[in-house]
């Protein structure tokens, strides 16, 4: 569970409205681009969070049994490591407190507005700074750095009847811990990578569970244990342990690039281990049967568990493999007409990664939203950073960046580089506006394409959140990461159109809102 922040942040009252530079969200990506700012010595700049903490989704995701599944030596900022990880997959709570202490050890808490939902970013060419409008009150910056995560906005599925439930009804991502389990009728709608972690623990206390499983996924065993306390000192005090280690993670990690995005039939033996982790696992054939995903391994999310297989064998567990048809008042129908009743449905169905809505509220250049730019073209952006049309707007975790076998933070840290180095140069050369040319992103888009074009991920025989409307890739990286580690070495001026300060028309003040207007349901932007 995450700490409460302490009396250190920013209010509204006593920030600035017109900044340098604004960050959205503060998750690793954010807080990140916080500590690298504030390293660089700027201090014209604000967070601006719309939840009451640090940690984004790691704040938000405190489902029973969360965990991560990439190891926390690698899992962490290269500049804060950690000694004191317990285990090497560390659960959410652990986690949390990492994030939560680094904000405190690189002082920029004072830097957050928290409670600060923006609701719109809007381009004003005039002035030639964004008008960030939030549930505190409009803010004006230079510069834009969006920061609001992949995994921010739940997807809800759409099933007949869903919103007449009289039960209780919450996401993976907001789970209600208020309400208590033990002993009663629980469905789980989803058998993805959070739904894998709340069975089991589900499965111990509730009465019944039915686990709707649409497509059975892939699970190798999760090598998850505790650090002895000679490791934990040798983390601590053996000079170069810790990094070596965390080498050795990131480079055993690495060797499934060439399986996963070059040539699937090097994922075979990761298959083969995950076909024997199920059949040791589960014993009833029928189970097995049901349990046996029809794609190659990777083409989804791989995911690691020992306990899964094990809870969906209990005797108060069913896995029903037969569709949702509807869900009623008091329960859900399946494919075959059968009604199971229940007292609440967990909806573990992911997140709006293509399809954010938060892409509604970013209006460009020439007015149209990120959403309807994506809409025409699909996700498209040049390094994950940048997006034509969004002058003087940086994107962390953006199009592209995500992995499907290694650390999110060693993407995030590469494109730090990169957007902490743009904004030096942009200050440098007193540059006023900057956005990356149409023809750079479009070569950049064609290349990543092509290389995509033979992974398992377009290849593997299945439908995932990887793939956008349009059939392209637009959610992963298709290389090794030191490749993208090297793109994103130093911002690249020549791939950019920039106009200087000079040449800009003089600047109007931004007009300060007296109230904030909380009550509208404008499209959130976190
Ligand atoms: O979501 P998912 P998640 N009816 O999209 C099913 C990260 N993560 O929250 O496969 C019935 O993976 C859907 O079925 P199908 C990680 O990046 C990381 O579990 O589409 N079912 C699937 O089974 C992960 O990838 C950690 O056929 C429906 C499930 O819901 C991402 O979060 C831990 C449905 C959704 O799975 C999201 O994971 C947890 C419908 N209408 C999560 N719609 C770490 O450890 C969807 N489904 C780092």
């Amino acid at each position: 569970m995450s700490l409460p922040v302490t009396g250190t942040a920013a209010t509204p009252e006593t920030t600035p409205r017109e900044v340098d530079t604004l960050i959205i969200g503060s998750g690793f990506a954010g807080l990140g681009a916080a500590v690298k700012l504030s390293q660089e010595g700027k201090t014209n700049f604000l967070v601006l969070e719309r939840g009451s903490d640090v940690g984004g989704t790691w704040r938000d995701n405190t489902y029973p049994g969360a965990a991560c599944d990439v190891p926390s030596h690698l899992y962490s900022y290269s500049f804060a490591l950690n000694p004191d990880w317990t285990r090497s997959f560390s659960p959410q709570p652990e986690i949390q407190r990492y994030i939560e202490s680094v904000s405190r050890k690189y002082n920029v808490l004072d830097k957050h507005v928290f409670n600060c939902d923006v609701r719109s970013a809007i381009w004003n060419a005039d002035t030639a700074r964004w008008v960030v409008e939030t549930s505190k009150g409009t803010f004006s910056a230079k510069i834009v750095v969006s920061a609001v995560g992949a995994l921010c906005e739940p997807s809800l599925p759409d099933i007949k009847g869903i919103e007449g439930f009289t039960g209780e009804i919450f996401h993976s991502a907001q789970w209600n811990h208020d309400y208590d389990l033990t002993g009663k009728r629980v469905a789980v709608i989803g058998t993805g990578a959070s739904a894998i972690q709340i069975v089991p623990q589900l499965a111990a206390k509730v009465g019944q569970l039915d686990v709707y499983q649409r497509t059975a996924p892939w699970i190798l065993p999760r090598a998850d244990r505790e650090y002895t306390a000679v490791e934990k000192f040798a983390f601590k005090y053996v000079p170069g342990f810790q990094r070596l280690s965390r080498l050795g993670i990131y480079l055993m990690r690495e060797t499934q690039v060439v399986g996963l995005a070059k040539a699937p039939v090097f994922m075979k033996p990761l298959q083969i281990a995950a076909e024997q982790h199920l059949r040791k696992q589960i014993k009833d054939k029928t189970l097995r049967r049901k349990v046996t995903p029809n794609f190659q391994i990777g083409c989804k999310r791989m995911l690691i568990s020992n306990n899964y297989y094990p809870a969906l064998a209990q005797p108060n567990v069913d896995l029903v493999t037969d569709g949702i048809t509807e869900v009623t008042a008091t329960g859900v129908i399946d494919g075959t007409g059968r009604t199971r009743e229940v007292d609440a449905i967990v909806v573990a169905t992911g997140f709006h990664v293509t399809d954010s809505p938060t892409f509604a509220g970013i209006f460009g250049r020439d007015g149209r939203s990120l959403a309807e730019v994506f809409d025409a073209t699909g996700q498209q952006g040049y390094k994950g950073s940048s997006i034509a049309n969004f002058p003087n707007m940086f994107f962390l975790v953006g199009p592209n960046t995500g992995l499907g076998h290694s650390s999110m933070v060693f993407m995030i840290e590469s494109q730090l580089n990169y957007v902490v180095d743009a904004i030096n140069v942009i200050e440098r050369n007193d540059i006023g506006t900057i956005e990356v040319r149409q023809d750079a992103q479009d070569r950049y888009n064609r290349e990543v394409q092509d290389k995509l074009g033979s992974s398992v991920w377009n290849n593997g025989g299945c439908a995932s959140w990887y793939l956008d409307k349009h059939g392209n890739n637009t959610t992963l990286w298709p290389g090794f990461t030191f490749e993208f580690r090297n793109i994103t070495r130093k911002f690249d001026l020549e791939a950019y159109d920039s106009v200087n300060v000079a040449d800009l028309p003089a600047p109007s003040p931004v007009a300060v809102p007296t109230a904030s207007d909380n009550d509208d349901d404008k499209v959130s932007v976190q």
